[in-house]
């Protein structure tokens, strides 16, 4: 429980804030010289993950160099297929790879679910990070959604198409389905864990949901995180949950339905335009393009401006980017971002 009032926590409450909360998505992450030597301790960056200690130590970096207003487990989405079995592995340069893929119903059905015992390093590093952290902000677990776990199992790795996941949708859904909900059912014993180690809010990444047509969405990914929410909220009622599906910005009135308290956005749709989607249902997370950190402090400034003043309202915002930060923008400009949101918005 917490003890203190939190920006990051109220606003996705929609109670006062004191200004507009931020983190920002890969807050720890390839752009910190720091995290780079903390992966080259590790020696790579799976064995960063499973090390409660070293995850603990990347997730408190952008903390103790920002103002930020929370953090985040430093994790990945696919720390749960890697505990189906799947094999995974990182190359060089490539992302993520699985050398056992799914290819058949058979290898779906034999799939565990049951698979906590082979993440406690996850729910360690959430109790360690929590002892570190010291009430300092509140800290947000997180997980894959189902469909986007999906994506990665099926095809192997990353994928620009999604064919062999679309071939499944289309010939064999049964199949399909029967993955999702193995996958939602592990996704809420694991995001439950989660909350009982300690963290203060969760966030669904559903980065593929974009890549699918309306009623597909709907059926193979949104049931699947509504689905999640009831049983997370069951269980946790007091705990925020927060969906993101990347270009999603068409969906966003069956999102706030799922009784989810936020729903983070990327830059290809406004926060007005989200607002009038949602009204006051939900809070919006959201929304700068992450290239805007590539431009000077004068430009940075602009655009935080502009974000800002999109947003009708005193609460209910939580400024991020619309994606992750990526690995070659300079820390400087993060401090930049993260003072002026600050800045500009305090009431
Ligand atoms: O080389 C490195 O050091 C690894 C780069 C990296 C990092 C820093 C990967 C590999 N994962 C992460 C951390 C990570 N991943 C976090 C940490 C917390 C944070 O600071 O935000 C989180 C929340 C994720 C979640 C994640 N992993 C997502 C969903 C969010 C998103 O960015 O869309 C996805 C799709 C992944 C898969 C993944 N892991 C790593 C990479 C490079 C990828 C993406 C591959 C692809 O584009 O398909």
């Amino acid at each position: 429980m917490l003890t203190m009032s939190f920006d990051y926590i109220n606003a996705l409450l929609k109670k006062p804030t004191k200004r507009t909360p931020i983190w920002v998505m890969r807050q720890a992450g390839r752009y910190l010289p720091e995290y780079r030597a903390t992966r080259a301790k590790a020696g790579d960056f799976l064995t960063l993950c499973k090390s409660p200690e070293l995850a603990c130590e990347v997730t408190m970096q952008p903390i103790d160099r920002f103002d930020l207003d929370a953090a985040i487990l430093f994790s990945d989405i696919l720390t749960i297929p890697d505990a189906m079995n799947l094999g995974l592995y990182f190359s060089e340069g490539e992302g993520p790879k699985f050398s056992n893929p799914i290819q058949s119903l058979a290898d779906i059905e034999k799939l565990p679910t049951d698979i906590n015992n082979e993440l406690t390093y996850v729910f360690d590093g959430v109790s360690t990070i929590k002892k570190a952290l010291n009430n300092r902000v509140p800290l947000i677990g997180f997980s894959g959604s189902p469909w986007t776990l999906a994506t990665y199992m099926i095809e192997g790795g990353s994928s620009k198409t999604f064919a062999n996941t679309k071939k499944m949708l289309f010939n064999n859904p049964d199949a399909l389905h029967l993955l999702l909900e193995k996958l939602a059912q592990s996704v809420i014993a694991y995001l439950n864990q989660q909350i009982l180690s300690g963290a203060n809010s969760v966030m669904i990444f559903d980065t593929w949901g974009g890549v699918l047509s309306k009623q597909n969405y709907l059926d193979f990914s949104l049931n699947y995180m509504a689905k999640i929410v009831k049983s997370v909220k069951a269980q946790h009622p007091t705990i925020p949950i927060t969906l993101f599906s990347k270009n999603g910005g068409k969906h966003l009135s069956h999102i706030a339905d799922t009784g989810c308290d936020g729903i983070g956005i990327d830059w290809t749709i406004e926060l007005a335009q989200a607002q009038q989607q949602v009204g006051d249902k939900v809070a919006i997370q959201g929304n700068l393009d992450p290239a805007v950190l590539y431009a000077t402090p004068e430009v940075i400034e602009r655009e935080v401006k502009k974000v800002l003043s999109q947003f009708k309202g005193d609460t209910g915002h939580i400024f991020n980017l619309g994606h992750g930060i990526t690995p070659d923008v300079d820390p400087e400009n993060m401090k930049v971002l993260v003072d002026c949101v600050h800045k500009f918005s305090s009431r």
